[in-house]
């Protein structure tokens, strides 16, 4: 529902629908198809929603664009998980001077914070330092390769951010380190080339998400190396094959990454239109897993 003047920026009275644009980074992994499902359930229309939904095929340009065509259709509220954090100063600004506000979720932008109503997401920060930790204590002395996630991304630059805090003054030896984009594709290309320039040399991997090392499984054992064994494997997310992968023993350790936003979207999108005041910034509680803990958390993780 719009108020029809200002383009948008009404709904949320009475029984009518609060109409909602979300663009989405894509659907590079299987955190992002658990994000896609908590909003698209949380956003629905038995809770008072009308959700205009579109995914970016992991593009900015499209994910601009898809941005670009709410305010034009005059949505309620606009939620955007914003795939780098550049870039997104002058499309903010449109909203804004449409009267449309703005939620981030999951990463966040480097544009100023009073052209977002708010974000709600995760500290990579702490995730990166968490994984840092356990190497230390478990692989220090190792020769390291990273997969980065998508360049440019809150969560591949701030998880690096925390993983180095946490290896400062340890042994570890950094071979090389690329983006794989966080695809799991991404993931066994790069680790690919790493395996045919450093081979056995190579003893621990951290890799920003679970898709990333498990795409890189495939290269490890295609090189006829023992995954958990030959190389430790340390990622991020402990979406459900990642946390498959620890509980085989594939995988060393996994920082979870909890995707499940919706509620807290949805929360903050009524209680914006209703004029409530709201945090900036809202962070989720994330936790770790041993290869133990996985086999006892899997038959109940709800992703
Ligand atoms: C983290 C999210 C990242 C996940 C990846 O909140 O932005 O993007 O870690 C996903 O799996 O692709």
């Amino acid at each position: 529902a719009t108020d029809g003047g200002s383009g948008g920026g009404g709904g949320g009275g009475g029984d009518e629908l609060i109409t909602v644009g979300f663009a989405q980074t894509g659907s590079e992994s299987g955190w992002r198809s658990a994000n896609t499902e908590s909003l698209k359930t949380a956003l629905s229309e038995e809770n008072g929603f009308k959700l205009v939904f579109n995914a970016a095929d992991n593009k900015q340009e499209a994910q601009i664009a898809a941005v670009r065509s709410f305010i034009n259709q005059g949505v309620d509220a606009i939620v955007i998980a914003p795939i780098t954090v550049d870039g997104w100063d002058d499309v903010l600004k449109e909203a804004k001077d449409a009267g449309i506000p703005v939620i981030l979720e999951d990463r966040t932008v480097s544009a100023s914070d009073d052209l977002y109503a708010s974000w709600v997401g995760l500290d990579f920060e702490k995730e990166g330092e968490l994984a840092g930790q356990w190497a230390v204590e478990n692989a220090d002395g190792s020769n390291l390769v990273v997969l980065e996630g998508t360049t440019g991304s809150s969560a591949a630059l701030d998880r690096a951010t925390g993983w180095s805090k946490a290896l400062e003054g340890s042994t570890i030896k950094t071979l090389d380190s690329q983006t794989g984009d966080f695809t799991r594709d991404g993931g066994k290309k790069v680790m690919e080339g790493f395996l045919q320039k450093y081979g056995s040399d190579i003893n621990l991997l951290f890799a920003h998400n679970d898709d990333m090392g498990l795409g890189a499984l495939d290269a490890i054992e295609a090189a006829g190396l023992v995954p958990g064994q030959d190389i430790k494997i340390v990622t991020i997310d402990a979406v459900h094959d990642g946390m498959q992968a620890l509980a085989d023993g594939k995988f060393s350790f996994i920082v979870e990454c909890n995707p499940l936003l919706g509620e807290k979207v949805a929360d903050l999108v009524k209680k914006v239109l209703a004029g409530e005041s709201v945090d900036k910034r809202t962070i989720v509680e994330d936790q770790t897993f041993t290869q133990d803990q996985a086999k006892e958390a899997l038959p109940t993780r709800p992703y």
